[in-house]
């Protein structure tokens, strides 16, 4: 294991050493709750697999990827928001604010979303 992948938060949490609340998982994507929530609905997708950000992806991390928007929108579905509307948002890179570097998706939903969220 790599020292990135050994010390990365959200490899933790991938791998069962770091608690979180999942709400999906398969092979290779994990969605667990936000634990600073900055919604009424506020989870992270992840690929399993570490990248710090979509710039960094291997051809396996993006397949997995491909496949996430469709795993959102059955959450949004899951947890009531598919009406109403939902953002799935990656910020990657310091400007953007992104503060874990493993490769994340916010879901939000559940209140006006407005401007800037995350
Ligand atoms: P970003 O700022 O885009 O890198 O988002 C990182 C998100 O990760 C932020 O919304 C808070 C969340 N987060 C940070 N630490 C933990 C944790 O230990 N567990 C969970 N579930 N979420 C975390």
């Amino acid at each position: 294991m790599s020292a990135a992948t050994s010390e990365c938060l959200f490899c933790k949490i991938a791998r069962k050493e770091i608690p979180a609340v999942p709400v999906y998982e398969d092979d290779s994507l994990l969605a667990f709750k936000d634990i600073f929530p900055q919604a009424p609905v506020h989870l992270l997708l992840i690929p399993k697999a570490h990248c710090e950000g979509l710039a960094d992806m291997t051809p396996g991390i993006a397949e997995t990827v491909g496949r996430l928007p469709q795993v959102a929108a059955r959450l949004a579905q899951e947890h009531g928001v598919a009406a109403s509307g939902w953002r799935l948002l990656s910020n990657n890179g310091p400007d953007s604010g992104q503060s874990v570097f493993h490769l994340h998706f916010h879901l939000l939903g559940g209140k006006p979303l407005g401007g800037k969220l995350c």
